[in-house]
């Protein structure tokens, strides 16, 4: 049977979800973004991949600062903090610190990671933090109805900015590999299965695992970030790469215009956890 044409019916569809398990890992709370915003994706995603690595929810804290990004940790069953603007990433430190057996999510938007929190990525990837940093980049303010961020691109106009953006974007690939991140990735919320591979793999990672998400705010973009758009301009990491390769990841980082997806670097090192753990047992020993 050609199964591109047999008929989808929504109650098997409903049955399938209900069945596979990742809907545990959804709240009650039903989400409160615009219909069609990119993060619907990303928040079916993180409870597919979560499932697949049977993660339990009540050792998970989910980290969040503000924004419409950051309402994400009321939409998920697992322990969760809404920060304040741009506070997620010490607030996960404190927490992964306080008890290293937790897995620790953290996720926001490009405003907030990059504006008011920019000075936090750097500390929270070189120390290689163990935890998962899930940047949600529309390239704009969403909540506060579309002002530029630190992502947007030259000459964009938004309702809010009605003049052309005349400031360079930040290359946040570039800056996480550059600061010290041992896992580096890039998805795109237009296509699902990869971004929740993709979440799979950054929270298997041990060490500060970076996925950056590019993800369409269709209610206040309507010219740049667009599904029409970043489909035809997203493509995978060429198959040769070599994900060991500091190099070469910051060679695709470059490709700003056609943004490339999937796993950039990795690599295996200290955590801030052995790190600290290191320091007590010489200073027990007296040494
Ligand atoms: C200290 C402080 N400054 C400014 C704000 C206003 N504010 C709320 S969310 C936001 C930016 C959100 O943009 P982003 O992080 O990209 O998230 P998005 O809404 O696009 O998902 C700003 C400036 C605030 N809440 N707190
Ligand atoms: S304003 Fe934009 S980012 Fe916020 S929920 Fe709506 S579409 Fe999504
Ligand atoms: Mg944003």
């Amino acid at each position: 049977m050609n199964k591109i044409n047999a008929p989808v019916y929504l109650e098997d569809k409903l049955e399938e979800v209900q069945e596979s398990g990742r809907l545990d890992y959804r709240s009650s709370t039903l989400p409160t973004w615009c219909p069609g915003c990119g993060y619907f994706s990303i928040v079916e995603a993180v409870g597919a991949a979560m499932n697949a690595l049977n993660i339990d929810q009540k050792d998970t804290v989910v980290v969040s600062g503000i924004g419409c990004a950051s309402r994400f940790p009321f939409f998920m069953n697992t322990y969760g903090f809404h920060t304040l603007h741009g506070r997620a990433l010490p607030l996960a430190t404190g927490i992964k610190v306080a008890n290293d057996e937790l897995t620790v999510l953290a996720v926001g938007g490009d405003g907030d990671g990059f504006a008011i929190g920019g000075g936090h990525i750097s500390h929270a990837a070189r120390r290689n933090l163990d935890i998962t940093y899930i940047l949600f980049d529309n390239g704009i303010y969403g909540l506060t109805k579309g002002q530029t961020s630190p992502t947007s691109v030259l000459g964009f106009k938004t309702g809010t900015s009605p003049y052309e953006n005349e400031d360079k974007p930040l290359n946040p690939l570039m800056m996480l590999l550059s600061y010290g991140a041992s896992w580096v990735g890039q998805a795109y919320a237009g296509l699902p299965h990869q971004l929740s591979e993709m979440i799979e793999q950054a929270m298997a990672h041990r060490g500060f695992s970076y996925l950056h998400v590019l993800s369409p705010c269709v209610t206040f973009d309507k010219t740049t970030m667009t599904y029409k758009n970043l489909d035809m301009m997203v493509r995978d990491l060429p198959e040769g790469h070599d994900s060991s390769d500091l190099m070469a990841a910051m060679a695709h980082a470059q490709s700003v215009e056609t943004p490339e997806l999937g796993l950039y670097y990795a690599e295996d090192r200290q955590t801030l956890a052995d790190g600290l753990n290191h320091t007590i047992e010489r200073a027990q020993a007296g040494g």
